[in-house]
């Protein structure tokens, strides 16, 4: 997802995260985006989280029309920092992002998952091209349309540079890459978007893209660095409610899409931060005893009852370090903004 702001698609890349929130759910590369979602594998995925114990949806469904929105003004919150910072990186450390990628030693493919509108990485391609770097740029983005919208901003602002846009699944459009060029190859996975995964979610989407890539790849990843606890529950729990609402349009996504019935004012937005473990969570609690009916079935909520919603996970250097060497890669540099609290890591693939 993307830009400064309006971002929903710029800055980081297209927000939607990647991969499932949940552990029992088996990981996909799907950007979490509509276009692709069958009502039937939506129907499925939302029958399975509401039948199990522990009550839960998955966060890649929060991204149809109105919920692009509603993350595009998330980004301008006051309270949501992870893009500024970001784009901070980007726009003052362009430099320092590329020194470690040896841009003049022979021509490299720059594949972005999940690249939105492309605003923070303008400024990333913007220097290389002041460099002669040869390269081209291949954004990965499951939304076609944002894809156009990328294409046409850089054929102005950036005539120069090669632009290959892929349209579809991360790890679909990946492999098409590499039957299709010989070139080495740079990653960019930006936004935190990372962060939407669990531990282990986490560690086989990196070895997943370890695999694909040929030693001396390298990858560029955002990530939003644990910080003081109040600093990252403010980000999620913004005084204006938009996270909130956030969260409940995907109730009013399900009774669009689904036919379902959900009293959207019978669930409150609750949201925790574990310092511990870095995982930032959001829940939806049902205000009564209540069903709702989705597809014929119908479903008990409990006074009370949580429903789990997202995970948004903050990282240490340490976690971060360990990931890239549990995955098959070392850590050759890191940038970081002015306060500390973003993180992008550069790693290389091991031979
Ligand atoms: C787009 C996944 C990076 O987890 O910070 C923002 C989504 N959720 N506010 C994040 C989100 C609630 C965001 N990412």
């Amino acid at each position: 997802m993307s830009g400064s702001t309006s971002q929903l698609y710029s800055v980081g890349g297209h927000s939607s995260p990647a991969i499932d929130a949940q552990p029992s759910h088996s990981i996909s590369a799907q950007p979490s985006h509509a276009v692709t979602t069958t009502p039937s594998t939506f129907l499925n995925d939302v029958l399975k989280g509401l039948s199990s114990p522990q009550k839960s949806l998955s966060s890649k469904y929060f991204y149809d029309e109105t919920g692009d929105r509603l993350f595009q003004r998330i980004m301008e919150c006051d309270d949501y920092y992870l893009t500024r910072c970001e784009m901070e990186i980007f726009r003052e450390h362009s430099a320092e992002l590329a020194q470690p990628l040896n841009i003049h030693s022979g021509a490299f493919d720059l594949i972005e998952l999940g690249a939105g509108d492309g605003t923070k990485t303008r400024h990333l391609l913007d220097y290389l091209h002041h460099q002669v770097a040869d390269f081209r740029y291949l954004p990965v983005d499951i939304s076609g349309h944002i894809l156009d919208v990328l294409s046409q901003n850089l054929a102005t602002t950036l005539p120069g540079v090669d632009v290959e846009p892929q349209q579809g699944d991360y790890f679909d459009a990946l492999a098409s890459i590499c039957q299709t060029s010989e070139r080495r190859k740079v990653l960019l996975f930006l936004g935190s978007n990372i962060g939407n995964m669990t531990v282990e979610e986490c560690s086989t989407f990196c070895q997943r893209l370890a695999s694909m890539m040929s030693p001396g790849d390298m990858l560029i990843t955002g990530f939003d660095l644990k910080k003081d606890p109040r600093t990252v529950l403010r980000a999620y729990d913004d005084s204006d409610g938009i996270t909130r609402e956030f969260n409940l349009n995907l109730l009013r996504r399900i009774n669009e899409e689904l036919q379902a019935d959900f009293d959207l004012t019978g669930f409150e937005h609750y949201q925790t931060y574990d310092p511990g473990s870095g995982a930032c969570r959001s829940y939806l609690i049902s205000q009564r005893e209540q069903t709702v009916t989705i597809g014929g079935q119908r479903i008990l909520f409990l006074r009370h009852e949580p429903l789990f919603m997202e995970v948004s996970r903050k990282f240490s250097r340490r976690d971060i370090g360990d990931l890239a060497t549990e995955s098959g890669f070392s850590q050759v540099a890191e940038v970081c903004d002015r306060k500390g609290w973003f993180m992008n890591a550069i790693w290389k693939r091991n031979a």
